[in-house]
């Protein structure tokens, strides 16, 4: 299927005089470089005769060793102060210069400093920026087949009828992430079928090759995610007990096999003993035994072990209230506190269920205090829209950064663990990818400012939502202040306007069963998968702090009496953590009942709100992308009304308490 260039596409977005800059450009210092760097360094300089071509209609040459008095001068030397991957951008006059030590800085710097061209951000000046996160990187849940689980733009650009797939496109998606400081990417789901499991033993190793050299040319590492029990479903071993020396053998010749045909290969990622996954308790065994197995036959090779921490049981009784899913993720963990390899690094997800539209930050990064650790997120919208809806989850993201997790390491927020600021510092940050092969990659148009925002975050946390939301809009659409401020507007709004439609107060779920889009109250209630909301005539929410659950206790204080206390606990999470009445009146001074009605009904005003800023802008967006989205904006006003007249109605049933208002409810 054909592509677009989503946020690189340069003939969209030049501000006036941009190309001014790309007539001349000069690189130096570049012959230093080792063989893989002078591979990034060439991507570099492509970006810039790219940039030139399609701004100025023009070829530029690229000057070697030159100095230059206007223009671009590309700069590798020892500049000191900055991380692998950092980069100082210099402007003065009609010289910019882009400084960094080592390749994948330059490659960063380069990106970046396109994009202040692009926007007209050249005045006078300086930037130093270093990225944050070691480790910033999309996992792909993308199948042999070339479907994708929870994919929703599309079909794999990776596999297509059960093969590894490479073309031109390869190229563009390692250029398109890379762009906003990508630097590591699984390419197959975790959830491993029997073809995908082969990759670790030679199927397909040629197109793996290439892929690994493609993303190595833009300073990116190729992960694989692997069949816990590899060796016995390809027949090699009768057992996958990871202190078994034949199995720790198999993965030690697996591991060698790979290397040697692909030296730069990032590691394995790992989802084991989850959702029927094989892993180490079939054996009795732990995680951290399971986990250092696997890293051990990586280490020689300095490779990385990412172990999914999504360990729950799926087989839950829903009659038995004792046993509650939030608790798992923490539960399975702890204990194995300081057990694990200095290769390995746990993956956890951001909340202690699974992605919900609102849920608090997973416990366990508070707990573990000897473990390295990245955050897992997802920007495929499983549970927030799936690319038909508007979600722009980056300001989530960013409340889950700057949450206080009182662990006594670094200076305490969540950000600071995942960016190597406490006594860990192999970390990062981790996004579940919303790309396929719709020509725009993401489905959604708007869903574009996940992907894009999600490796600027990784980069630097710093930057506001606003920023990035801003930023985006100006090299997609045009640079151009209105459109830019009412995409920024719609954009910030979109997920609180997603959570008023949807399930409320922290709940979560009530979803439909199998697909996850648009609401089914109790599609969930009875079934084995331990998300429960519990509705009855008296009120609904699981219990769980002191008399109930006791999962709050998992929290360190002071968030732990934060959040046990109803009093204190923020109203958007109350019903995550407590059971409540619906005449309880929350710390907004409405009830529980009267809350359920009042955000129903101002979600869907709010989509109509979207679309209005929306169609405002039909003169200003290329009629293409402006009627994709518009058609996609019809869609979210009929989820939001059925989610609305649902949920009112369903609660309006159960609780018999009519609306104050007295507005429709059915
Ligand atoms: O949210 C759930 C999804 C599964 C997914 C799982 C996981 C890959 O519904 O499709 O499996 O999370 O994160 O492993």
């Amino acid at each position: 299927m054909s592509y677009e260039f989503a946020w690189l596409d340069y003939r969209n977005s030049v501000a006036a005089g941009a190309g001014d800059y790309l007539k001349k450009i000069a690189c130096t210092g570049f012959e230093i470089a080792s063989e893989a760097d002078k591979n990034i360094l060439f991507s570099a300089e492509q970006e810039l005769m790219r940039a030139a071509k399609e701004i100025n209609g023009q070829q530029s040459t690229v000057l070697k060793d030159e100095v230059t008095s206007e223009g671009i001068s590309v700069v590798l030397s020892d500049a000191p102060g900055l991380k692998t991957g950092g980069f100082k951008i210099m402007i003065t006059g009609p010289k910019i210069t882009i400084e960094a030590s080592d390749a994948s800085g330059i490659l960063y710097g380069v990106f970046r400093a396109i994009t202040l061209i692009r926007t007209g951000k050249t005045s006078d000046g300086q930037i130093a920026e270093s990225p944050a996160s070691p480790i910033r990187m999309l996992d792909h849940w993308d199948n042999p087949d070339g479907s994708i689980e929870r994919g929703y733009s599309g079909r794999s650009f990776f596999f297509k009828n059960d093969h590894l797939y490479v073309d031109d496109r390869t190229r563009e998606y390692a250029r398109l992430v890379a762009s906003v400081g990508i630097n590591a990417v699984a390419i197959n789901n975790v959830n491993v079928n029997d073809i995908a499991t082969g990759l670790v033993s030679g199927y397909d190793r040629k197109e793996l090759t290439e892929i690994a050299k493609i993303f190595g040319d833009y300073g990116i590492k190729l992960y694989i995610s692997l069949n816990f029990a590899s060796p016995m479903s390809l027949g090699a071993t009768d057992t996958a007990d990871p202190l078994d020396s034949k199995v720790a053998q198999w993965w030690k010749e697996a591991a060698d096999g790979l290397y040697r045909d692909i030296p730069e290969l990032g590691g394995f990622l790992v989802k084991a003993d989850s959702e029927g996954r094989p892993g180490p308790f079939s054996y009795d065994r732990t995680h951290a035994d399971g986990a250092n197995m696997l890293a051990r036959a990586l280490a020689p090779h300095n490779g990385l072990l990412i172990w999914r921490c999504f360990v729950y049981n799926c087989q839950q009784d829903w009659r038995d209230h004792t046993m509650d899913r939030a608790r798992a993720c923490y539960d399975n963990f702890i204990g194995l506190d300081g057990q694990f390899d200095d290769n390995v690094i746990l993956q956890i997800k951001n909340g202690p269920m699974d992605f919900q539209v609102r849920e608090p930050v997973s416990p366990l990064f508070g707990g573990l205090k000897k473990t390295n650790m990245m955050v897992e997120f997802q920007i495929a919208q499983e549970y927030t829209g799936q690319q038909r809806d508007i979600c722009y989850l980056i300001p989530m993201f960013k409340q889950v950064l700057d949450f206080k997790t009182y662990n006594g390491d670094g200076e305490g927020v969540l950000c600071d663990i995942v960016t190597g600021k406490g006594s860990k510092q192999t970390c990062g940050m981790v996004a579940v990818s919303n790309t396929g092969d719709d020509p725009n990659w993401t489905g959604h148009d708007l869903a574009g400012a996940n992907l894009y925002g999600f490796g600027r975050l990784a980069f630097n946390p710093a930057l506001t939502s606003e920023e990035i939301a801003d930023e985006w809009s100006r090299l997609t659409f045009c640079n151009d202040d209105t459109v830019a401020d009412g995409v920024t507007k719609m954009l910030m709004m979109s997920w609180p306007t997603y959570e008023k439609y949807t399930s409320p107060l922290g709940i979560g779920w009530m979803i439909s069963p199998g697909h996850h889009y648009g609401p089914d109250i109790e599609g969930y209630e009875f079934s084995p998968w331990g998300t429960y909301h519990r509705s009855d005539r008296n009120g609904l929410g699981v219990e769980r702090g002191k008399t109930g659950t006791k999962m709050i206790d998992q929290y360190n204080e002071p968030v732990r009496s934060l959040y046990e206390s109803i009093e204190t606990c923020p109203d958007e999470l109350v019903l995550f953590f407590h059971r409540l009445s619906y005449d309880h009146v929350l710390k907004s001074g409405k009830t529980v009942i009267e809350h359920i009605y009042d955000s129903h009904f101002e979600g869907v005003q709010d989509v109509n709100e979207m679309i209005g800023i929306w169609r405002s802008l039909a003169d200003k967006v290329d009629g293409v992308r402006f009627g994709r989205v518009n058609d996609r904006l019809d869609g979210q006003l009929m989820n939001a009304r059925e989610w609305r007249d649902r949920i009112n109605t369903y609660y309006y049933r159960h609780s018999g308490v009519p609306d104050k208002q007295g507005r429709k409810i059915y």
